[in-house]
């Protein structure tokens, strides 16, 4: 296959005004009559019309009517001698009842669906498929009436009637142009929850949310988020509904999260349906902030979209980033906003690092592709957000909403880049560092990798002054050996022996800043003083995560200890606890002459574990995060050798240890917290439930080191009499994490409650495969799930619940003496390969950083890669990922 280059972009040889797409539907055979409107671009030099084609059976070519000479050169359609301006009419058939890889059109539960992002419309019919060719759409569809009565496409329903055999049909008018990745339909028996709101402006809109018949009871908060949503964006950037009819359809085989088709958006189940009996508090959450992202594509993708597929982060960066702010401002609490930021650079932190340090990385605008699908990346999604974010430090929360206002002004309609985002972002604030800096602020979108920032502090007793001294670094990525430094907006604060924020003055400038003060680093070394100083600070340094950098900086475990105490940026006090912690795990795992069941945790890490469990000052989501140790994937990144197993034991020895040394606070957390009486979805209620289950846990680790029976017979208790899915499945996780005999009772009724609800069985799979192991017990777990009657490679949420949540996330499990999770790895890879390419690319991925394994994992892992690679007839996708690991 051959890579595509961004430098190669060159504007399309046509243009196609209107199409008009006439759909028989038919399982087996689906007819698709495409009528369009042409006109050669006359800023491009003449050339045949190549329109991308792919699984498509071509009956009919006619231009202006008439028979047209055409030929195929591979699956792309190609007619030479045409008018400057012409119709140009083609009849295709496809099956969308065969259509595993779920990318065109499909059928889910005898609904059709459609995905076109970023290449599913050739799947469709013979067209021009890129993201700059934008048309007016008109589009009727017909179907069988009993087993599809409703009909949906883009834009607004103009004409629906009956047809003769039972038939009937739909005809829908979008009233804005689009690229073809934004077309969709939707055919089948479904319901919708219903409706009417006026927005901020005085317009009315129609808002729909639909289901199977079944789960009707369970769009209430998608229909909440929603609502939510447009309000949001109209109220924080001046960007009102431009539709008067939103659709939201949710389908259960899909495999991305959601999709953001003009007005139809087309969503994966699990971020539409949720009652408190059958989701948890992630799912609500999840749900608000998916929904809201779609909804926010209407303005940032839809009215104005990618030039090219390299822009990709145009629309994804921004749209994180303006979902992650919807949630944040959701929140009434502010300490409820910081524990939402934490969580996004969890996130980040733990799945793009390493993405960023392994053989998939790539800049956040990348330079080519093979399979634009492998392409839909944290570095595209949340680097990009992260990118977006730093632009918004850079100019204020109010000069950056003026840049979205100039934005939306120049480029409204069109197809544009990244740069023209930066750019209307740098001219609505001419003064910002922003515009100052703007080439060299604009490597975050071309240099790929993540940067080092190594800081050291050094205070003049005698001149009252402290320097920081800062020197920034990005270590190589493939093809890029060398990088130019970045701009990097560091917040930073000082604080006294007390913990009391001490002033802040930099030398040179007139004014002290308040508490927290921006530094903008664009030097590859740059150092700053304070001065006024009585005392020797605590530096709180890249406060909020001001940037996405990894922060080299000496901490003492006083200064560690002084910042979790006392920071007053949530943030920098949660970081502290995650340095300690690592600092103990990173010693534990460096020290060979340590005995299995030997402490990790000193007195004084678990004693500052003990007052943050009882201070009373502290949200409970706030502690349950603080309490989370960093995961295995998170320390095996600070290693340069890893060994899988030795990581998993020391971590669950950290566990165990905090939860026998804590008994004592774990009860009263779990006492405190375990009734937050009527179920609310919403963050204060949710941590304290979080926070509680985590309790539980810990309580039965504890239980299992003593003996002791009571807490997990309470904890099987309040799993049989839970109110909401997240209390019931917080209980049953720790009584499958504690490995208790009664988890198998308790998965097996869960089971029994559960069978009809495929997510709440997905979690059942996902819970199992993602079990901590002992002595090697989950992979044959593992197997037996996939021989269970309800799993189903076809299905992706299926096969994510099982093998995703195996290899992906279960490293102590995967990474096995005797490689047997690698050889698993490898047929389900090749297996789902032949089903849904972009679903085993993913998987190919869960070995990216098969480089710094010890041995011999490393040879066994790399050799099961290149079992994968020598497989004839492997897709594009997956050939891309596991060739760049090869590499
Ligand atoms: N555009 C693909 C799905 C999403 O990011 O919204
Ligand atoms: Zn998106």
């Amino acid at each position: 296959p051959v890579a595509i280059q961004r430098e190669d972009y060159a504007p399309p040889a046509y243009w196609i005004d209107t199409v008009d797409l006439c759909f028989d539907l038919d399982p087996a055979k689906t007819r698709v009559l495409n009528r369009m409107k042409l006109r050669r671009n006359p800023d491009v030099a003449a050339q045949p019309l190549r329109l991308d084609g792919d699984e498509l059976n071509l009956a009919r070519v006619l231009v202006n009517g008439q028979g047209a000479a055409f030929r195929m050169e591979g699956s792309q359609l190609v007619l030479d001698g045409l008018p400057d301006e012409f119709e140009l009419e083609i009849f295709t058939t496809c099956c969308p009842a065969k259509n595993t890889k779920l990318m065109g059109l499909f059928v889910s539960q005898n609904t059709f669906f459609t995905q076109c992002e970023a290449e599913g419309f050739r799947r469709i019919t013979y067209f021009l498929d890129r993201p700059d060719v934008m048309a007016s759409y008109t589009v009727t569809l017909r179907a069988d009436k009993t087993a599809y009565p409703v009909l949906l496409s883009n834009g607004n329903l103009v004409e629906q009637g009956e047809l003769p055999e039972g038939r009937h049909f739909a005809k829908w008018v979008d009233p804005f142009k689009k690229p073809a990745y934004l077309f969709a339909l939707v055919a089948g028996k479904l319901v919708a929850r219903e409706q009417r709101i006026k927005a901020r402006n005085g317009r009315e809109h129609l808002l729909q949310v639909y289901v199977r018949a079944g789960d009707l009871d369970k769009t209430e908060h998608a229909m909440n988020s929603l609502i939510h949503s447009v309000l949001w964006d109209e109220a924080r950037f001046g960007l009102p509904l431009d539709l008067d009819r939103f659709m939201i359809v949710a389908t259960s085989d899909f495999n991305m999260g959601a999709m953001e088709n003009k007005g139809l958006n087309i969503f994966n189940t699990k971020y539409v349906l949720a009652s408190q009996a059958t989701a948890t508090d992630a799912d609500y959450a999840n749900i608000e902030s998916v929904v809201g992202h779609e909804y926010f594509h209407n303005w940032s993708g839809d009215r104005v979209t990618c030039r090219d597929w390299f822009q990709l982060s145009l629309k994804e960066g921004l749209t994180v980033f303006r979902d992650q702010e919807f949630s944040m401002d959701l929140c009434a609490e502010p300490s409820a906003r910081a524990v939402k930021r934490i969580e996004d650079v969890r996130v980040l932190r733990t799945a793009q690092f390493p993405e960023d340090a392994g053989p998939m990385a790539h800049p956040v605008r990348p330079d080519s592709y093979i399979e634009i699908s492998n392409f839909y990346t944290v570095t595209i999604y949340e680097k990009g957000a992260e990118v977006v974010r730093m632009m918004q430090t850079l100019v204020g929360r109010e000069g950056f909403a003026r840049g979205m206002t100039l934005y939306f002004e120049r480029h409204d309609g069109q197809a544009v880049t990244c740069d023209d985002f930066a750019q209307a972002i740098a001219d609505a604030n001419p003064d910002s560092e922003l515009a100052r800096r703007l080439p060299q602020f604009k490597r975050w979108y071309s240099q790929a990798g993540t940067p080092r920032l190594a800081a050291t502090g050094h205070y003049d007793a005698e001149a009252r002054t402290y320097t920081l001294a800062f020197t920034q670094s990005c270590p190589p990525t493939p093809g890029q050996p060398m990088k130019e430094p970045f701009v990097i907006p560091v917040a930073v604060g000082l604080l006294g022996a007390d913990g009391r924020a001490l002033p802040l003055q930099l030398e040179g400038e007139a004014q002290p800043a308040g508490e927290s003060l921006t530094l903008v680093l664009h030097e590859a070394e740059q150092r700053f003083t304070f001065t006024g100083l009585a005392e020797a600070p605590v530096p709180s340094i890249l406060r909020g995560f001001s940037a996405p950098v990894v922060l080299q900086f000496d901490y003492t475990r006083e200064q560690l200890l002084a910042l979790l105490a006392h920071d007053s940026d949530p943030f920098n006090r949660w970081e502290a606890a995650q340095r300690l912690a690592l600092g103990a795990a990173l010693a534990a795992i460096g020290d060979d002459s340590r005995l299995p069941d030997a402490p990790v945790l000193d007195e004084a890490f678990i004693g500052a574990m003990r007052e943050v469990l009882r201070n009373g000052a502290l949200d409970a989501a706030f502690k349950e995060l603080v309490l989370t140790l960093p995961s295995e994937v998170y320390i095996s990144e600070q290693l340069d050798v890893v060994d899988p197993q030795r990581v998993h034991r020391v971590r669950e020895a950290m566990r165990t240890q905090l939860a026998t040394a804590l008994y004592a606070e774990w009860q009263q957390a779990y006492e405190d917290n375990k009734d937050t009486g009527a179920y609310r979805p919403e963050p204060v209620s949710a941590g304290r439930r979080a926070l509680a289950g985590m309790a539980l846990a810990h309580l039965c680790i504890a239980a299992r080191e003593s003996g002791d029976a009571v807490w997990p017979g309470k904890t099987l208790q309040r799993f049989k009499d839970a109110s909401n899915m997240t209390d019931r499945f917080n209980a049953l996780t720790a009584l499958v994490v504690s490995g208790h005999p009664l988890a198998a009772q308790a998965l097996a009724r869960f089971h029994a409650m559960f069978k009809d609800e495929a997510l709440v069985i997905d979690k059942w799979f996902s819970l199992q495969a993602g079990a901590p192991d002992r002595g090697g017990d989950v992979l044959p777990l593992v197997k037996q799930l996939t021989r269970h009657p309800d799993f189903s490679l076809k299905n992706p949420n299926r096969a994510r619940s099982v093998i995703f949540s195996y290899c992906s996330a279960n490293p102590g499990a995967f990474h096995r003496l005797d490689a047997a999770g690698y050889v698993w790895w490898s047929e389900r890879v090749i297996e789902l390969d032949e089903i849904n390419p972009q679903v085993a690319a993913r998987l190919a991925r869960a070995l990216d950083r098969w480089n710094k394994l010890a041995e011999p994992y490393r040879g066994a892992a790399r050799e099961a890669i290149a079992r994968v690679a020598a497989r004839p007839g492997l897709s594009k996708d997956t050939l891309e990922v596991v060739s760049r690991a090869l590499a």
